[in-house]
């Protein structure tokens, strides 16, 4: 008999909410374990021996790691009836662009944010912070100008990977690392994120606090 799709992390993860989003704009139901890495690694391992979320059981069992190849396995397992990526070409190349970007903003905030974290207080060492959170800034440039004139979605039937994924980077920026939001000015990315925060795929996979 086939499980039920089961997604492991708590929406607070950027990569945990772009999987879950994704979900919701395929139309499938799934099973919601809310296991946080900052809590501890250990209850994560018997999903992802690394203690990494997300992760994915599929109605088969099997279980998947890493957002991007979750995300693909459920657009060609699911995406039949919607697509979220053009299939190739040109549109398809700046979309994962537009993907590689915000993942590159959500690498780096993410490691400016263990600088603080995970490290006593006298082996923090401000360089090494302000040239992540600086990094951070410049992918966030980069989708800025990406995105450009694309209209901000106006129902979930407009949502796409990449722009899903961006919104989704730009919420976790400013609530990781706030100073990020300061150092370029991002107004088309402000737009789409109050844009999509209002659509009922990403208010029913809000952050935990
Ligand atoms: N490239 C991975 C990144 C996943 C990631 O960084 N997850 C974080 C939570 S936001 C995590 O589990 N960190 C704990 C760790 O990697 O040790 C993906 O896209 O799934």
């Amino acid at each position: 008999m086939a499980d039920t799709l089961l997604l492991v992390g708590r929406f607070a993860s950027p990569h945990v909410r772009r999987v879950a989003i994704t979900l919701r704009l395929l139309g499938r139901e799934f099973d919601h374990l809310p296991l946080s890495p900052l809590a501890g690694l250990e209850p994560i391992k018997p999903w992802n021996p690394v203690g990494r979320v997300p992760v994915l059981r599929t109605e088969e069992g099997e279980r998947l790691v890493e957002s991007g190849a979750i995300i693909d396995f459920l657009m060609e397992t699911y995406g039949q009836q919607r697509a979220l990526i053009d299939p190739s070409g040109t549109r398809r190349r700046e979309a994962l662009q537009l993907v590689a970007w915000a993942n590159t903003a959500l690498e780096k905030t993410t490691y400016a944010g263990y600088e603080r974290i995970k490290r006593p207080e006298d082996k923090q060492h401000p360089p090494v912070r302000d040239a992540l959170l600086e990094q951070a800034a410049t992918a966030l440039a980069q989708m800025e100008s990406m995105i450009g004139t694309i209209p901000a979605p106006a129902s979930d039937d407009d949502l796409t990977l990449d722009l899903l994924t961006a919104a989704v980077a730009y919420e976790f920026v400013g609530r990781f690392q706030p100073d990020v939001m300061g150092l370029r000015p991002l107004p088309v990315l402000r737009r789409l994120s109050e844009a999509c925060e209002a659509l009922p795929s990403f208010s029913s996979c809000l952050p935990e606090r």
